[in-house]
Order: C-alpha cells, then sequence, then structure tokens
C-alpha cells in the first residue's frame, strides 16, 4: 500500500475510532495488512481475515483457547457478516476489544455470549459455554449436573425478570453490580493484566516483521481459565449468601 493510500485510510478510519490514536491506527492498519499477507494464498481481491485466520491470531497472540468463544468473537468483529474480517471491522473490533469502556464491553460480551444473536442468552446457552470452559476442572461423576446447576445457579443471580432467559437489560444490571460477571460465560478479552492491554500499540510496529514470534511471547502472560474461574466462583459465593 502506498504512502497517500494508507494515509487517506488512517484519516478515515481515525474519525470513526474512539480509543486509538492516528499512529496507532496506523499501526494496527500496517499488522492487519502484514497478517493479511501471511495467511493470503488467493487472489489480492480478497482482503480479509476469513475465520481460520482470525481464530489463529486470537489463539496465537491473546492465548484464546476455546473454539466456541473465538468463533463468536469472530462473528462478533465481522459486522457485514461476509465471513471475513476486513481492515476497518479489524480496527472498529479491537478498540472494544483492547480499550472498550464497560458499556461497550458489555454489549460485546453479550453479543458474544448470545450465541445463536436472537438478543437472549437461554438456558441452553449458558449450559453450552459454561460445559465448554469448565471441560478442563477435573471431572466429576456426572458432569452435566454439575453444569446444570450452575446455570440454575447464574439464572438466580442475573435474571433479574425472572422469565429464565437472559436479556441485555438483566446483563447489564448483573455486571454493573458485580464486573467479574462481565465474562460470565467464557474469557472474551483480553487479560486486563497482559501487555496488549496498555501496550504502546507504536511498539507493536516493530513486532510487524515477526508478529508471530513476538506475540507468542506475550500469550504466556494470559491466564484466561483463570478469569472464567473467578467470575463462576464469584457467582457460586453469591448463591449462598
Ligand atoms: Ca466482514
Ligand atoms: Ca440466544
Amino acid at each position: 500500500m502506498n504512502r497517500k493510500k494508507l494515509q487517506k485510510l488512517t484519516d478515515h478510519l481515525t474519525k470513526n475510532c474512539k480509543h486509538f490514536n492516528k499512529s496507532e491506527v496506523t499501526c494496527l492498519i500496517k499488522l492487519f495488512y502484514n497478517l493479511v499477507g501471511d495467511v493470503a494464498e488467493r487472489p489480492v481481491a480478497v482482503v480479509g481475515l476469513d475465520r481460520n485466520a482470525f481464530r489463529n491470531i486470537l489463539h496465537v497472540t491473546f492465548g484464546m483457547t476455546d473454539d466456541m468463544i473465538m468463533d463468536r468473537v469472530f462473528r462478533t468483529f465481522d459486522k457485514d457478516n461476509d465471513g471475513c474480517v476486513n481492515v476497518s471491522e479489524w480496527v472498529n473490533g479491537l478498540t472494544v476489544f483492547l480499550r472498550g469502556s464497560l458499556d461497550e464491553k458489555m454489549k460485546y460480551c453479550f453479543e458474544v455470549f448470545d450465541l445463536n444473536g436472537d438478543g437472549f442468552i437461554s438456558k441452553e446457552e449458558m449450559f453450552h459455554m459454561l460445559k465448554n470452559s469448565l471441560l478442563k476442572q477435573p471431572s466429576e461423576e456426572d458432569p452435566d449436573e454439575g453444569i446444570k446447576d450452575l446455570v440454575e445457579i447464574t439464572l438466580k443471580k442475573m435474571d433479574y425478570d425472572h422469565d429464565g432467559k437472559l436479556s441485555f437489560a438483566d446483563y447489564e444490571k448483573a455486571v454493573r453490580e458485580e464486573t467479574l460477571l462481565l465474562e460470565a460465560f467464557g474469557p472474551c478479552l483480553p487479560d486486563p493484566k497482559s501487555p496488549w492491554s496498555k501496550y504502546q500499540l507504536t511498539g507493536v510496529a516493530a513486532l510487524v516483521p515477526g508478529v508471530s514470534t513476538g506475540a507468542s511471547v506475550f500469550s504466556s502472560h494470559f491466564d484466561f481459565l483463570g478469569g472464567t474461574c473467578t467470575a463462576t466462583i464469584c457467582l457460586a459465593s453469591q448463591a449462598f449468601l
């Protein structure tokens, strides 16, 4: 991409971007085209990260391991639903992912957790996600029973209007009371302790030639399962109060 085109794209994307400044946006654009270049063995006309390429970044760079959640994160980034994260979806997605306010993060997480996109987190969806994220725990006699209990505990704690599912209003109210519930159904944000959250994106530019090498060093800092467990313990302990 030539300098003029890059500048134009940067200006355009910075205008709609709340949390990144111009030089950070430039870095993210460069990083994007570098990543696309790495994975692209396809016509130049298709410029974007497909599901697999994007999931690979979530895994390598942000240490995510949960397939279901990574799929949902991809769909949340892919706003126009064309199966590809383009450069503007990349920058707009990362602004929430890395720097979002609590309001933005709540919207994002709810979208991730609403697996079928009908505007509610149903019991079945909770069961699916909790089963998925707790699979690494030592197996009990009947793990499904334990998860069903956890779904009930979750509803008791978060379903304020008692209709048996979580609306955004339910979820928002619960998270405002206990921020740990933001990621109640699985880790879908970078760990706040991770260097990426505070990372000067100008520094990322230096990583561009070897993105995966630099990123794998970062991934050791992530403790995603820890985040889920904390949220789960918080749900469990509240239920007995
Ligand atoms: Ca798209
Ligand atoms: Ca749903």
